[in-house]
């Protein structure tokens, strides 16, 4: 079993942050996006999705999409859940991961691919070329405060993003808040509770590892 990988990038994070957290070891590829090795016919053939992180099983079966690849482990390796125990909890965890994914990390995305130089003609992820939108980096930028301030009032009233225990949601929302320095939009000093959630989840052994 093999995942393809580049630590660097904010989705990777999401993966790797989950598996360590559950203790698991997995042989990696190392997988440039820089150098557009996610856009080969060789990986294209086996992820035509063209993003990483994708998981190849050890009998050809290739995975992409963290949901499908944290669903994969989460059936597997059951020790150590990281997607609640039980159905309430499983549901929990899909909803407020899924809002962290939509409304934070494509909202960092939406500013971040329709401004950096790098990814002009390349504003969207996967095999079709989209030019960027400079109205798309100003709506990316208001619903990151949104994101922002829907989380901290979830956090006011919780101790974790899906409620009192710590899960893959909260891998996303912390992923989500590193990503948005690189567009230099840190927690607004108004976000107390979501500040302090992030404090505590950055000291965990398995975000430490994987910076
Ligand atoms: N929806 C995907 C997101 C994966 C993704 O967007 N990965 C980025 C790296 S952070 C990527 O592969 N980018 C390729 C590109 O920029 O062309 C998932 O859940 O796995």
């Amino acid at each position: 079993m093999k995942l393809y990988d580049f630590p660097k990038a904010p989705n990777p994070r999401r993966v790797n942050i989950f598996l360590a957290e559950k203790g698991i070891e997995i042989e990696r590829v190392p997988t440039d996006l820089f150098k557009g090795e996610h856009m080969s016919p060789e990986y294209m053939a086996k992820n035509p999705a063209c993003d990483i992180p994708m998981l190849e099983l050890d009998n050809g079966t290739c995975i992409s999409q963290i949901r499908g690849i944290t669903r994969y482990f989460e059936a597997s390796n059951p020790s150590t859940p990281m997607m609640g125990t039980t159905p309430e909890e499983n549901a929990l965890v899909e909803m407020w991961e899924h809002l962290a994914f939509m409304n934070g990390l494509l909202a960092v995305a939406e500013v971040f691919r329709n401004t950096a130089e790098g990814f002009a003609d390349r504003a969207v992820v996967g095999p079709h070329n989209y030019k960027q939108l400079p109205e798309l980096a100003e709506r990316g930028a208001q619903r990151l405060q949104n994101f922002y301030t829907d989380f901290n009032q979830r956090l006011a009233d919780n101790e974790y993003v899906a409620g009192d225990f710590y899960s893959l949601a909260d891998i996303t929302t912390l992923v989500v808040c590193d990503f948005a320095k690189w567009i230099k939009e840190d927690i607004p000093a108004s976000c107390t509770h979501l500040q302090a959630w992030y404090e505590k989840v950055s000291q965990r052994p398995a975000v430490l590892a994987n910076p």
